[in-house]
């Protein structure tokens, strides 16, 4: 898959599912922690340094934005978890929104969960895992940060993450530095297997 990056449109900002766009395309969401870097990651797959907002600090996005990628799929950025300054209140809103789209949009096709390279899954990332997973929802894993560490070590982190959420034949899994962007065919390879 190739994408224009001038054909790039941000839909819509929902928060709950009357607000969703129809507009007959597959949809891929972002999953994982606050700030590592789902914003980010789509602004380094489409080529454009500011489309999706992002920050140094946790809690940037709140809403469910949804990305018209040159007419050919719809990204959804999605607000992190596991941030303990965002308010309880707002914390179980998130956690409703998102569970709301993730158990019932049908076009929804592919989660790409981002997990820091340099770290362990955290509890929420397994959590967050198994529960895609107990919806069957496929999973691309995406171990970010990659120009964090060095290059001989990538190939160990890979095992370890692939062993501790205990990952599923079928989910891939792959490392990517959206500062580097040098592997975005790879992962545009990759999600294009999964729609
Ligand atoms: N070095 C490096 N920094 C990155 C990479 N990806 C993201 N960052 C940085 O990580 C920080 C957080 O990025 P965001 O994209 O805003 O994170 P997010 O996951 O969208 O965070 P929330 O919206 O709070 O859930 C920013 O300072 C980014 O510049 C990467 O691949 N390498
Ligand atoms: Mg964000």
């Amino acid at each position: 898959m190739k994408v224009n990056p001038n054909k790039i449109e941000l839909l819509i900002s929902a928060v709950k599912p009357e607000q969703y766009p129809e507009t007959g395309l597959s949809e891929v969401a972002l999953s994982g922690r606050s700030n590592v870097g789902k914003s980010t990651f789509i602004n380094s797959m489409i080529g454009r340094k500011n489309m999706a907002r992002t920050s140094a600090q946790p809690g940037k996005t709140q809403t469910l934005n949804f990305y018209d990628i040159d007419s050919q799929l719809i990204f959804v950025d999605v607000p992190g978890y596991g941030y303990a300054k965002v308010s309880k209140k707002k914390r179980e809103e998130f956690g409703k929104m998102i569970e709301a789209y993730l158990t019932q949009r049908e076009s929804l096709k592919l989660v790409v969960q981002l997990v820091d390279i340099r770290h362990k899954p955290t509890e929420d990332d397994v959590l967050m895992y198994d529960y895609l997973k107990h919806f069957e929802i496929p999973t691309l894993i995406v171990l970010t940060k990659e120009d964090k560490i060095k290059r001989g070590q990538v190939q160990k982190q890979l095992a370890m993450v692939k062993r501790e959420l205990e990952l599923e034949e079928s989910d891939q899994i792959i490392s990517y530095s959206s500062i580097k962007g040098n592997k975005q065919q790879q992962i545009w390879d990759a999600i294009e297997s999964y729609l």
